[in-house]
């Protein structure tokens, strides 16, 4: 740019100097000698305070003019406010409009879902979904951060695969050169490949999953996180699962307190989110469930319901351990205690936010891994690398995925998922 802009939120440095400031119109109010134009450009905003005396006719117009969310230059003094320390003003001279928006369709009134959806990349721009963006993105850098500090390596996994990763239900498959080929639903199989190079790994990217339901807590395209630790039982496995979450709640709580209130979540019950979490195993949580009234039977994975009554239990996450083996994927590892079941853990959110983490040790044996992908009905020849993990060389391990946007929904106590993907994809929205 030949002009020299200055940012919102540097303002402090430059109080008494005349400056150029980018951005769009949040509002405009015009009281008969006096304009106040606030303006937004991404890292604050800004009142520009007019005066009609010093303004020439053409200025007044423009801005009596303006729409919501035109994109405009302003240039002024910069003013500090006396009363409200930390907050500038511009004593403002000049506007030019870069990109006018006549007829803005969100307006500030209460507009229904549906429309909202449909104007998404215009309701980006909105103060609560700025918020709840910026968490998002605190909280996947909070992500990278744990894992680099403790020495985990990333492993970018593919998005298109030959092997199906969760469950044949949901798949999205596309023609791969005359091959079927599917949207990962997972990156996990990969990251177990990876593991006995770098014993501790993590993949984190978009996944796909064909759910045709339409509660608030599926999307079809979601990002999810996956560590993988090569030598680590289903017990380190929640361990490192509740460090997690606490860190992310803890950071968030440090970095995100503006957008929290901007969402006014109620943070005392984040406050508590500290190891460790309690445990409950699956035949526990059924009979509990049971006792208060839920008609859930062995064998059946819990419901949505389900979870929201057994969170109610707790005043933190809580884990559900070692679940049927009928109700879960074929990689998990069968539990030696209790072979009807998995070594595995979902681990639930409190406040009925369900479901944030699916996790479990991995079946290691190689005949037993076989069998149960002949037990699923899965094209076993697809497998065949996955099989040699445990043919060269096989090793405890386990992992876990947890998905971004429940998470980040839980963390700002709001209720949809789909507002925690800046583009979000779900069983009936392909658009914007
Ligand atoms: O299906 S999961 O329970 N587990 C896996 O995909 C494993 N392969 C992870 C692993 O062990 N590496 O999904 C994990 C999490 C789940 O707890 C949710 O938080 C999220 O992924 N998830 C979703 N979020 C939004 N929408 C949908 N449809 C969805 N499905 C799972």
């Amino acid at each position: 740019m030949d002009i020299d802009l200055v940012e919102v939120g540097e303002l402090a440095g430059h109080v008494d100097e005349e400056v150029v400031v980018a951005g769009w119109v949040e509002s405009v109010r015009v009281h008969g000698k006096v304009a106040f134009v606030e303006l937004r450009d991404g890292t604050g905003i800004v009142q520009g305070v007019f005066l009609r005396k010093d303004a020439t006719d053409t200025l007044w117009e423009t801005i009596g003019g303006l729409g919501y969310e035109a994109s405009v230059y302003l240039t002024g003094g910069v003013r500090a406010d006396d009363r409200d320390p930390g907050v500038y003003e511009i004593g403002a001279r000049t506007l030019e409009v870069v990109g006018p928006s006549p007829d803005y369709p969100i307006q500030p009134k209460e507009h229904g879902a549906g429309f909202l959806m449909d104007h998404r990349h215009l309701w980006l721009r909105s103060s609560q979904q700025r918020a709840v963006l910026r968490v998002r993105d605190e909280v996947e850098q909070a992500i990278h951060d744990f894992f680099h500090e403790r020495g985990f390596t990333r492993i970018d996994t593919p998005i298109l695969t030959g092997a199906i990763g969760e469950s044949a239900g949901t798949l999205f498959e596309t023609d791969y050169f005359g091959e079927p080929a599917y949207l990962a639903q997972t990156g996990q199989l990969y990251v177990e490949a990876a593991c006995p190079a770098f014993r501790k790994v993590y993949c984190f990217g978009p996944t796909f999953r064909a759910e045709k339901s339409k509660t608030r807590r599926h999307l079809t395209e979601f990002w999810m996180v996956e560590p993988e630790v090569a030598f680590a039982d289903s017990t380190d496995n929640m361990r490192l699962q509740e460090e997690l979450v606490s860190y992310l709640v803890r950071r968030a709580l440090e970095r995100c307190g503006a957008e929290l209130e901007t969402v006014e979540r109620d943070t005392t019950a984040l406050e508590r989110v500290e190891p460790p979490f309690p445990r409950i195993s699956y035949t526990d949580a059924v009979e509990l469930l049971r006792a208060r009234g839920s008609g859930i039977e062995w064998g059946e994975d819990l419901g949505g319901s389900d979870e929201t009554l057994l969170a109610e239990e707790f005043d933190r996450p809580v884990f559900v351990h070692d679940y049927p083996k009928a109700a879960k994927a074929f990689y998990m590892k069968e539990n030696p205690d209790d072979v009807r079941t998995v070594l595995c853990d979902d681990l639930l959110a409190p406040e009925g936010y369900g479901e944030i983490i699916g996790g479990s040790q991995r079946e290691d044996d190689y005949d037993k891994l076989l069998a149960r992908i002949r037990e699923e009905g899965l094209p076993e020849e697809s497998y065949g690398w996955y099989l040699d993990l445990r043919r060269y060389g096989t090793f405890p391990h386990s992992g876990f995925g947890l998905g971004i946007e429940r998470t980040v929904a839980w963390i700002t106590g709001r209720r949809h998922v789909r507002e925690f993907n800046p583009f979000p994809r779900l069983m009936n929205r392909l658009t914007p």
